[in-house]
């Protein structure tokens, strides 16, 4: 258990587990991933966190990443020195290759660790891995506080249906989970979230605790606020709200949860479930 991993961008408690390495593409720091790319060229990079109790600041030194989508939606492109990856977020991010070795950063945020790879042209050598930058500054955002590209916008509608899902429990008791309730997997439609099919569903995170939370919903796609970006992963921040809305088009159980796999196994979880 950790503590102490504390993250300004995050509003306080950044993890709960220490890890003794921290992967890029499965290798750690001793071992990078090495890319090969020609020098001028534009590419994509599409980043997922899959990490279970990290976020991920992902920037490269001295050099902008324009961030294109996020969770696989398009956004206005937001010109960024770092963006941070709550886990099961992802970001598709372009660059401009430069000549020589080009370090993609990934610093466990608030864990005084990293992961990285390379993107190599052919020329110069490889930093070696004391030798990188161990943070990130200037313009740093997190797919949440994006905006959507005007073709993926929900279009106006009053909500049909609103409900508060209250992020509660601590640290000290481990109690993760929603509205006071901890998931119980042998009753799992106990305490479900009412919807009903064709409804336009407003969700209001209610982060009550110290920590921050990356909640996803399964089988749909949110809006965060009334024009934010597109998702189904977003960070809600210590004693912070965040709205989201969808339409209940696609009818089925389906689990909403922290995506810190350390809280959704605890009980930060519960259940849209809507037939018809
Ligand atoms: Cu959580």
């Amino acid at each position: 258990m950790l503590m102490g991993a504390s993250s300004e961008f995050l509003g306080g408690d950044a993890g709960d587990v220490a890890y003794p390495f921290h992967l890029f593409n499965g290798r750690d720091p001793g071992n990078p991933e090495v890319f090969t790319a020609k020098a001028g060229e534009r590419i994509r990079m599409r980043i997922i966190n899959a990490a279970g109790d990290t976020a991920y600041r992902i920037g490269i030194p001295g050099q902008k990443l324009t961030l294109t989508h996020t969770d696989g939606f398009p956004v206005q492109h937001a010109d960024v020195d770092a963006v941070v990856l709550g886990m099961g977020e992802r970001i598709d991010a372009l660059l401009t290759v430069r000549d020589g070795y080009t370090p993609v950063l990934a610093l466990a945020e608030g864990k005084a660790q990293m992961a990285y790879g390379l993107i190599a042209t052919g020329t110069g050598t490889a930093p070696g891995k004391d030798s990188l930058p161990k943070a990130l500054a200037g313009k740093v955002v997190d797919g949440g506080q994006l905006t959507a590209d005007p073709s993926v916008t929900l279009p106006a509608k009053t909500a049909d249906r609103t409900h508060e899902v209250r992020l509660t429990g601590g640290m000290m008791s481990y109690d993760w989970g929603i509205n006071g309730h901890r998931f119980d997997m042998a009753k799992p439609f106990e305490k479900a979230f009412d919807i009903k099919a064709g409804e336009r569903v407003e969700v209001t995170f209610v982060n009550e605790t110290m920590m921050w939370h990356p909640m996803h919903i399964h089988g749909h796609t949110f809006q965060v606020g009334a024009a934010g970006a597109r998702k189904d992963t977003v960070i809600v921040r210590p004693m912070q709200s965040v709205t989201v809305f969808f339409d209940a088009d696609n009818p089925g159980q389906w689990l909403f949860h922290c995506h810190n796999a350390y809280h959704a196994e605890r009980g930060m979880m519960g259940v849209f479930s809507y037939t018809k």
